[in-house]
């Protein structure tokens, strides 16, 4: 009987622990698979560290992984800052104020734009601007008893919550298994081999990559060199892979100049190590120093460690929708199923999870932050030049950081901005004669600050702005002033530029930014001419309003700057309010122009909707109102990333169903059918492996998407916590756990048919908390730190005051 009850004992603690001795809270099983190898790219798992990527493509006999490290950029520093365009200046904003847009957008194209090639239109990898680019392939070309043997039993399995990705299959009476991740705790590539019987194992490995690499082999370790554009006659970039084998049971290594064979094997574990010289470190001794800091460890041991290092990140959220039959279903499928169906609310809390493992995996503290396409590409000439788009895109791919409860992992982006500042502080002076920093359009990890190439797109220039609310949204989550002091003088600088750079607009007395633009639209002038350039824009005014508004905040917070803050307050109170036009709708501009591309992608005049907070449901219903029209009148059809932006939009507007419909959107399966994959896909949506297609693809759709997920769960950015503010009709029961929220606390929630049914708030800090009641629930009880407690509700808001680590449960 006792040993029965032990067992019991032991297989709960197994459950509740996910099996791992890591203390954070168990997640259930996720993952997603494959019953055949990638035919393409976008079939292929990403696994990632942070800092170094592998994409397996799980083939048969050659399989090819793509090798990625998240600072493997051509390029270098450049002086892009122009000093003609000031001369220019005052011309361009006399034009714009009487109505010659057109006239002073041809001015701005021939003086007001960056020295050099800018982006080199998105084509700059041999440039100084540069490119972020593939590091290499590791190639592998198995040599199977009889290679004619049929092939039974595949499967390819990425798996989640070990951030490992498996494949397996039988070839004539041999099962045969690999193993792939990227350790979180030896920053090493491993995959492993196995086969069921003994030497059967044989294989060949190579490394190549398009361009400048040579190879080499010493001793049993294969190893790649080279050295990339730095688009100047001085040295470029430095990268390298170090590629060694280990056989730990049976079998021999033969080398060749170029390629290491494996012959009479039963098991194999190949260790890459991957570097470049960015952050100023030699390549050979970094890739030598990280094979032998793994030392001698068994295989067993890499993958424990590597568990026990990502775990406890990725089981801090957990969010549970339900299963379905289609839960089963291989991955191509099961996009196809939803999309016909609508059924699989699971693949939904999949596409959240897969979010938070994408963040995990794609940035890590003291690195960078995700560029367009996360850590992972597979060419030289990555899209755009897989850099920091910041008219909306790397903001995005931090939107799930915080409320999902990986607020470490904002940090890369916020080191990433702080680097900005002084060679924005160069191009405010020299383009604006203005004090502090500015940062337009294109950013990369060279300081390119200038404004880009062609004005259209390239002159927007409230970037810093954008960028400094994440800096002052950690803030609002971990409430942390040691923080927020440091980060200041950074919000003080982009404050002060526009402090210097408004300027008075005599039509109608706003201060406005001008020149500049509404990402990256067009309208027509009374003329009839199609231009993009205009003086003030609904979304520069909304963001100055809120880099002003926090900057003052912050300032009252660490008790400085009281002169500035009148400064900045009576500018603040001269930007023009967002204004709602005559057919109902908000305006784009300060005047109401017609724009020409009525669907356009950018949805920028509704930053204030999100993720601005100066529209709101609760607080301004008028401009709530106008802002469902905006949104009406734009459609839902778009590019991957404009959709997973709309969801948070419907979800801020609570409209939970039209979030619903926006997300299912973005999980069509963007290929023409799932079977006959094309390699330049086929429209927006999601590709096989739940990479997002802008198309091409682009990570932020998946990282907004996630975003959105949670913002239809839970909100906090009027200071009142809000429980499924947009729950659609169809996740009629669930729960999550382990969301955050501002002010500083993390919440789980249950909810049965619709209905909260429990929410329990842990304080990370000691603060008070408002908690906006359900008007459905009269019956609330509340019971902090196991106490019974009767405490005041007005308004139908409850107010908790709470210290750190106090657990406050409501039951409804
Ligand atoms: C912006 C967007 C494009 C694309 C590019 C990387 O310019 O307008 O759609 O996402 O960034």
């Amino acid at each position: 009987m006792k040993k029965y009850l032990l067992l019991i004992f032991g297989l709960s603690l197994f459950v509740f622990t996910g099996c791992k001795q890591t203390g954070a809270p168990a997640v259930k099983s996720w993952s997603y698979f494959f019953e055949k190898p990638a035919s393409v790219w976008e079939e292929t798992f990403p696994l990632g560290n942070g800092r170094i990527g592998l994409m397996p493509d799980g083939s048969i006999d050659q399989e090819k992984i793509v090798m990625n490290e998240i600072s493997m950029w051509s390029g270098s520093k450049q002086d892009t800052d122009n000093p003609e365009a000031y001369k220019s200046l005052s011309q361009i904003r006399n034009l714009l104020f009487e109505g010659k847009n057109d006239e002073a957008q041809a001015l701005m194209y021939k003086s007001f734009v960056c020295k050099g090639l800018g982006s080199g239109q998105g084509n700059g990898a041999d440039t100084p601007y540069g490119s972020y680019q593939i590091l290499g392939n590791l190639e592998i070309a198995y040599d199977y008893p009889n290679n004619k043997d049929t092939v039974s039993q595949y499967k390819r399995t990425l798996n989640l919550n070990d951030a490992i990705a498996a494949t397996s299959f039988k070839k004539g009476k041999v099962l045969y298994g690999r193993e792939a991740f990227t350790s979180f705790a030896d920053d090493l590539g491993v995959v492993h081999l196995t086969a069921s019987k003994a030497g059967k194992l044989a294989f060949t490995i190579k490394m190549t990559r398009p361009e400048r690499y040579t190879v080499s082999t010493e001793g049993n370790d294969l190893i790649m060199q080279g050295e990339l554009a730095s688009g100047t006659s001085e040295k470029g970039p430095l990268y390298g892979a170090r590629v060694r084998i280990v056989l730990p049971k049976d079998g021999d290594i033969v080398a060749s100049d170029s390629s290491l064979t494996v012959r009479d094997a039963s098991e194999a574990t190949i260790l890459i190590s991957m570097a470049t010289n960015y952050f100023g470190k030699s390549v050979p001794s970094q890739l030598t120093d990280l094979l032998s800091a793994a030392g001698d460890k068994s295989f067993e041991e890499l993958k424990s460690d590597h568990i026990a290092a990502y775990y406890p990140l990725f089981s801090r959220a957990e969010l549970d929708l339900g299963t379905t039959a289609a839960s089963k279903l291989p991955i191509n499928k099961r996009l196809t199923e939803f999309n016909k169906t609508k059924q699989d609310q699971d693949l939904m809390a999949l596409y959240f999870q897969f979010g938070r493992y994408l963040l995990i995996s794609s940035t890590r503290e003291g690195l960078l932050p995700p560029n367009l396409q996360g850590l992972w590409c597979n060419t030289i000439r990555t899209p755009w030049n897989g850099d920091y788009h910041l008219n909306i895109n790397l903001q995005m791919n931090l939107w799930p950081a915080e409320v999902t409860n990986l607020s470490e992992l904002h940090m890369p982006l916020i080191e990433w901005t702080k680097a900005q500042v002084k060679s924005g502080e160069r191009t405010a002076r020299v383009f604006y004669n203005s004090r502090g920093w500015v940062t337009h359009i294109l950013g990369n990890v060279w300081e390119f600050t200038a404004p880009g190439e062609h004005p259209s797109w390239g002159a927007t220039n409230t970037s810093a702005a954008w960028l400094c609310e994440h800096l002052y949204h950690h803030y609002l989550y971990t409430m942390d002033k040691k923080y927020l002091a440091e980060v200041y003088p950074v919000l003080k600088g982009a404050s002060l530029f526009f402090v210097d750079m408004l300027v008075e607009d005599p039509r109608n007395g706003y201060l406005v930014t001008a020149p500049t633009t509404s990402p990256e639209n067009n309208f027509r002038t009374s003329n009839g001419k199609e231009v993009a350039v205009s003086a003030g824009s609904t979304m520069d005014n909304q963001l100055v309003r809120e880099l002003f508004g926090n900057t003052i905040e912050a300032a009252g917070i660490l008790g400085l700057d009281s002169a500035f803050v009148q400064e900045l307050t009576a500018k603040r109170s001269r930007l023009m309010p967002t204004t709602i036009g005559k057919d109902g709708r908000i305006m784009e501009w300060l005047n109401e122009y017609e724009e020409t591309e009525i669907t356009h992608r950018h949805v920028s005049h509704l930053y204030g909707l999100h993720p601005g907070n100066e529209i709101s449901v609760a607080l301004t219903p008028e401009l709530a109102k106008a802002a469902r029209a905006s949104l009406e009148k734009r459609g839902d059809e778009s590019t991957g990333w404009s959709m997973a932006w709309k969801v948070n939009f419907w979800a801020r507007l609570h409209d939970g169903d039209r979030a619903h419909k926006l997300l299912s959107d973005l999980l069509r399966p963007c290929l023409k059918s799932s079977d006959e994959p094309t390699y330049s896909g086929y429209g927006s949506g999601t590709y096989p492996n739940l990479f997002c297609a802008h198309p091409p693809f682009q990570i932020d759709g998946n990282f907004g998407g996630a975003a959105g997920i949670a913002e239809m769960l839970i909100q906090s950015q009027t200071g009142i916590i809000e429980l499924l503010p947009a729950l659609p009709s169809v996740w009629k029961t669930g729960s999550f756990k382990g969301l955050r929220v501002r002010g500083g606390a993390e919440v789980a929630v249950s909810w049965i048919n619709n209905a909260v049914k429990e929410a329990t708030i842990k304080a990370t800090v000691d603060n008070t908390f408002k908690v906006k009641l359900p008007v459905y629930a009269p019956k609330l009880s509340v019971v902090i730190n196991g106490q019974s407690k009767s405490l005041p509700v007005s308004d139908g808001i409850l107010t908790l005051t709470l210290q750190k680590g106090d657990i406050a449960v409501l039951d409804f």
